[in-house]
């Protein structure tokens, strides 16, 4: 047995010692992960030093304030691993400065626009429905309650060439028009290389600031697979769980020392109080991680297991929108396959057969956000079990069968054992805590 396995066998036995109604659930949990297929485009597994680092002593801490600047005493080694956190980040993205406090990606985005806006400024993003996000400017989110957003659309003329994609002239038009005081960039559900330069000259031109959120391709922009925002937009915002590889949470980055400062403010004292100190240690250890010459590798094969997987879909009836993907997601249109098939219908049967996924409307999707024509996969938790191009394939091949049969009982359980098998060979990193699951 691996080393990293028996912390995590005595982790779960420590806890099943004092409680092991909670224990059980975990090591149910554990199961799960470690014997289905997770394609959700926004997960990812993080390795045994992310995973325990988020259950050390760090915890035990208040050390609201920044290095160097605390409201509590004791913080001389939280100091310390909040400046090895933020040297890492702004090593990683070749950035100045960085604030590694924000709880989620959502509150980075909070902290960034409080500090870019004032309430009532206008700023311009992409709809969720085309790929946007919920606080990029949903009615229902701080984003859409405090601020005014505009939409700049995706080509959504079929004959087009960048038919669903970013429509770099539609987004001038709309930010000329409404002279936002910021522009947002960076997408939940968009497959292709988002063009920052482009969206620089925009900003530039009618005198906006430009905010990349990076949330989804923050592994890829790290490692040069997908371009930097950097130095191209004002601040970027990140979550640092999807291909980032690192434990739940968001980061804020920028090269501009005023926007720093506001920044640090606006997210405390301004909407966070203590900040999470023992996942900000499992924030230092991922991006150390990510500087690490495997995890470009790593990101490269994201993008080809991504590619290999459309691939595949492809050939087997199903569309997928914009023609395919340059990162680690695709959107995968079912109404070619069958008319009548929904997200929430294909979402439901792939989870009985062990593979998980996310329903997701498409581009003009005419079905509602709760039921949806499409399938949002993506290949960060499969790349880090492991799977190649082979195993794409294969995956193709189980969604089709599924899908094909309506979830049919013994096709559902003929693939539920294949992807039991595929987990077998290509176990999680560390994971073999699973054997403690009686
Ligand atoms: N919920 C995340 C996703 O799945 O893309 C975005 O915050």
């Amino acid at each position: 047995m691996h080393h990293d396995d028996h912390i995590a066998e005595s982790v779960l036995d420590l806890i099943r010692q004092q409680d092991s109604a909670a224990a059980d659930i975990i090591a149910r949990e554990q199961t799960r992960q470690a014997s289905t297929i997770e394609l959700i485009a926004s997960e990812n597994h993080v390795s045994p030093a992310v995973m325990h680092a988020m259950g050390s002593c760090l915890t035990n801490k208040y050390a609201e304030g920044y290095p160097g600047a605390r409201y509590y005493g004791g913080c001389e080694f939280h100091d310390q691993i909040e400046d090895l956190a933020r040297d890492r980040a702004k090593q990683l993205f070749g950035c100045k400065f960085a604030n590694v406090q924000p709880h989620s990606g959502a509150q980075a985005n909070a902290a960034a626009m409080m500090a870019l806006l004032q309430p009532g400024d206008t700023f311009a993003a992409l709809l969720l429905k085309d790929g946007g996000h919920l606080s990029h400017g949903m009615k229902i989110n701080f984003s859409g309650v405090f601020y005014n957003p505009v939409f700049y659309p995706l080509h959504y003329d079929a004959k087009h060439p960048d038919f669903e994609r970013i429509d770099y002239d539609a987004v001038r038009d709309v930010c000329l028009e409404h002279k936002p005081k910021l522009i947002l960039c960076g997408y939940s559900a968009y497959p292709r290389i988002i063009d920052f330069a482009r969206f620089r000259e925009i900003a530039d031109e009618c005198g906006a600031l430009l905010m990349a959120d990076i949330a989804h391709i923050a592994g890829l922009c790290a490692t040069d697979v997908h371009p930097n925002p950097f130095p191209h937009a004002h601040v970027v915002t990140t979550t640092t769980h999807k291909t980032l590889r690192g434990p739940r949470g968001g980061l804020i980055m920028t090269n501009d020392e005023d926007l720093a400062k506001k920044i640090d403010k606006s997210l405390f004292p301004g909407i966070q109080g203590g900040p999470l100190m023992h996942v900000i240690g499992a924030k230092a250890i991922a991006f150390g991680e990510a500087l690490k010459p495997d995890f470009t590798d790593y990101a490269k094969r994201v993008v080809k297991n991504a590619q290999a997987l459309a691939g595949a879909l492809t050939e087997r009836g199903y569309r997928i929108t914009s023609g395919g993907t340059d990162n680690h997601l695709m959107l995968v249109d079912l109404q070619p396959k069958d008319a009548n098939l929904t997200g929430a219908d294909a979402e439901k049967w792939l989870e009985a057969a062990g593979l998980i996924t996310n329903k997701n409307g498409i581009p003009n999707d005419p079905r509602s956000p709760r039921v949806t024509s499409g399938l949002r996969l993506g290949t960060p938790a499969t790349t880090t079990r492991g799977f190649g191009p082979a195993e794409m394939s294969r995956i193709a091949d189980m969604i089709d069968r599924v899908l094909s049969s309506s979830g049919d009982e013994s096709t559902t359980r003929t693939v539920r054992a294949e992807v039991s098998d595929l987990c077998e060979a290509l176990p999680l990193p560390g994971a073999a805590a699973l054997k403690a699951v009686r």
